[in-house]
Parts: structure tokens; C-alpha cells; sequence
């Protein structure tokens, strides 16, 4: 089996500068040798070329909206090559808001191939802002509602179908923070979200074999994981900290349960912040969660009750 990196050094979504370093800081806390040990044959496509930050107000609602749209053509573009190439593309962010030419081109494949489609969300936040609900206009809060079908049509329409996805096919993991309005549409739209309320409630065993249930051999997997996921503590490398998210071992759990359904088929690595990290330990703690997510276990599999 063989993945494609796929670096899109942008924060031009995002509330904070420095995650454009993301992809350069993953490399160099060992992505490509971690994914070489699991017996991955790596391919490194380098970074994508695109548009700097302008940091400027938003305007109607949108933030850096050109900077946006055309970061995420070419990171649609890269990923549906990567697939179609018959690659496990892997995104490396990047802000959040990259995910919707990711999963566009995901979504796009799997039409094509007659692929059912299962995306995990995971993260601190929905990302299920529209323009009217957002309070910053920062993109990185909009992109699960985009690939919903609302929000501006470059964005909504890059998989060639509007919307991209249904909500049906979307489980978010570790949510903490949603804004009141956001939360209404959230509601409205029936997402499918195991919130840290639910997590401390059952567990992430329980969690995850409820978010996982019917994957089948015709499943595309995609897991969009926000590096804010984590709890602080362990992650203090992004620019929207919430405390209170998954431990080590629970977060170390979440990855290793998608690892042995066998269908992890695409993945993006988002928000990773160099700037606001401590001797790159985020990053190396991304790699590490990233090792699970591709198989690594410790010694053996006892058969749970
Ligand atoms: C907040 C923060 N909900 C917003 N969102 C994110 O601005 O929409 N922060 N995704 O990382
Ligand atoms: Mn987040
Ligand atoms: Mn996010
Ligand atoms: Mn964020």
C-alpha cells in the first residue's frame, strides 16, 4: 500500500498565523519514516503553491474568501490525482478549512468508484459555521457546513455536486465548542456528534464502535483530524486550544479502533501550529497517533469482554 503527503502550508482560514508550518513541522518529527516502518511505501509530493496570508478583515462575512477558494482548488486537484493514482493521500495542513477540497475530491472518487463514504471529524469544534452564524468569519469554522452544501459556491461546488456530502455520512468526535447559532443548525441538520459529554459518559471503546458501525468492504474511510482534538495538555500546538478534549490513551484508542476496521482510505492532519508548540512535541505526538491510525499496536490483541 502507498500514501501520498501532501503539504498545504496555508493558515489563511484560520484565526491565528503559523499553521502554514504544519506540513514542514510533521516531516520533521518523522511522518515519512513512522508511515515507512508500518511497511508504507511514502511519497512525498512536497508542498503545494498557493496564495499567501493577506490578514485582512473579513468582508461579507468571509475571511481571505479568494486566498480560501484557491488553496482548496489545489488541494482538490492533488488529492483526486493522489487517488485516482490508487495512492492513500494524506493531507498535511494547513488550516481546517483545506478539508472541504479533501473530502470534495474524496467525495468525487467515491461517486465515481460506486464508494459508500464514512467521514470522522475529529475534533474541538463542529466547523459547521455558515457566513450568517459565524461570529469571526475565519473559514476553518465553516468547512463541514460547506461540504453540506452552505456556503459560497466555490467552495460548495469544487466536487462537482452540490453538496459534496450528506450529513448522514459525517460522525464529529471529541466536539466542545460550538457556537450557540452554530449549535441550532447543527440540530437542524442532524450531524452525527459523540461530544466529550458523551465520551466521559461511555467511554471511547463505546464511542467509537457506535461512530464506526456500519463500515462495510465498500467503505471509503476518511478521517479529517483537527490537532485540536487533543486535550490541551498534551497538545499545545494549535491555535484554538480547548481544554478538556481526549486523553493520550484515549485519543491513542480512537486511532488504533479506526486502524482495525482495515478502511482508512484517505486522511487529513490539520491546525498543527509550530508557532504555539513546545519543542515540536505536538507534532511528534501527531505522528505518533498517526503510527495507530496506521496499525502500530504494542505487543498483542487480548480479546475484550
Ligand atoms: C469558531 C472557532 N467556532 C469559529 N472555530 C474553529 O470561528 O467559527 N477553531 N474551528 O479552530
Ligand atoms: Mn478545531
Ligand atoms: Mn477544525
Ligand atoms: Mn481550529
Amino acid at each position: 500500500k502507498s500514501v501520498a503527503l501532501i503539504g498545504a502550508p496555508t493558515d489563511a482560514g484560520a484565526a491565528d498565523r503559523g499553521s502554514s508550518m504544519g506540513p514542514e513541522a510533521l516531516r520533521v518529527a518523522g511522518l515519512r519514516e513512522a508511515l515507512a516502518a508500518r511497511g508504507l511505501q511514502v511519497h512525498d509530493r512536497g508542498n503545494l503553491n498557493g496564495p499567501g496570508n493577506p490578514w485582512q478583515l473579513p468582508v461579507e462575512g468571509y475571511r481571505h474568501l479568494t486566498e480560501v477558494i484557491e488553496w482548496n482548488r489545489l488541494v482538490h486537484d492533488a488529492m483526486y490525482a493522489a487517488l485516482r493514482e490508487g495512492h492513500l493521500p494524506i493531507l498535511l495542513g494547513g488550516d481546517h478549512c483545506l478539508a472541504i477540497g479533501s473530502i470534495s475530491a474524496v467525495a468525487r472518487h467515491c461517486r465515481e468508484r460506486g464508494k459508500k463514504l464514512r467521514v470522522f471529524w475529529l475534533d474541538a469544534h463542529a466547523d459547521f459555521n455558515t457566513r450568517e452564524l459565524s461570529p469571526s468569519g475565519n473559514i476553518h469554522g465553516m468547512p463541514v457546513a460547506c461540504l453540506c452544501g452552505f456556503g459560497p459556491a466555490q467552495l460548495s461546488e469544487l466536487s462537482g455536486q452540490k453538496p459534496a456530502i450528506e450529513p448522514s455520512v459525517i460522525r464529529q468526535i471529541g466536539i466542545r465548542s460550538v457556537d450557540p447559532p452554530e449549535k441550532r443548525f447543527v440540530h437542524e441538520q442532524g450531524l452525527e456528534v459523540f461530544d466529550m459529554r458523551y465520551i466521559d459518559e461511555v467511554g471511547m471503546r463505546q464511542t467509537m464502535e457506535q461512530a464506526l458501525l456500519g463500515l462495510d468492504e465498500d467503505t471509503h474511510l476518511h478521517v479529517s483530524f483537527d490537532v485540536d482534538f487533543l486535550d490541551p495538555e498534551i497538545a499545545p500546538g494549535v491555535g484554538t486550544t480547548i481544554p478538556g478534549g481526549p486523553s493520550y490513551r484515549e485519543a491513542q484508542l480512537c486511532m488504533e479502533m479506526i486502524a482495525d476496521t482495515g478502511r482508512l482510505s484517505s486522511l487529513d492532519v490539520m491546525e498543527l501550529n509550530p508557532a504555539l508548540d513546545v519543542r515540536n512535541k505536538t507534532a511528534l505526538l501527531a505522528v505518533d497517533l498517526i503510527e495507530s491510525l496506521f496499525g502500530k499496536s504494542t505487543l498483542m490483541r487480548r480479546a475484550v469482554p
